[in-house]
């Protein structure tokens, strides 16, 4: 597997319950490394600009809206494959969906709070960490 980087984020509902330092031990047990991180409230253009493919859709409003309501942790992640060990860690999109001992199985209250955003691919991965980190 190559080495990667890949943007990941804690959303604000985690935050607010206080799981933070779970989700941070399981990132760092599975061998991968954190390499920048940043406790922020990010920007309306910033969410905009994450989510960009889902604008018009049904939910994307209360996802912009959702994801801009309070303190998110922004990450830089590196690793041996690191995008695909980050989305297996969180599992599927709809918690109650995700498989047990995934971060979504076993934090996420629903689809519109899930915990945790991974990028999905090596080009989003480069995207997204412009978007939260600049170039
Ligand atoms: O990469 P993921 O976060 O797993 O999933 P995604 O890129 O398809 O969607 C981004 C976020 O948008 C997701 O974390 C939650 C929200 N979302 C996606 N599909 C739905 C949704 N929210 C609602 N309410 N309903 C959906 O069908």
């Amino acid at each position: 597997m190559a080495q990667e980087r890949t943007y990941s984020m804690i959303k604000p509902d985690a935050v607010r319950d206080r799981h933070i330092g779970e989700i941070l031990a399981r990132i760092e047990r599975c061998g991968l490394a954190i390499e920048r991180m940043e406790l922020a409230t990010i920007t309306r253009e910033q969410a905009a600009a994450n989510y960009a493919e889902h604008k018009g859709k049904p939910f994307y409003d209360g996802l912009i809206s959702f994801i801009t309501g309070g303190p998110v942790v922004k990450m830089v992640i590196a690793g041996e494959g690191a995008i695909a060990k980050m989305r297996s860690l969180m599992g599927a999109t709809d918690p109650q969906k995700a498989a047990p001992g995934t971060i979504r199985g076993d934090f996420g209250l629903d689809v519109d709070a899930n915990v945790i955003h991974g990028s999905d691919s090596p080009d989003a991965a480069e995207r997204e960490i412009d978007i939260f980190f600049g170039a």
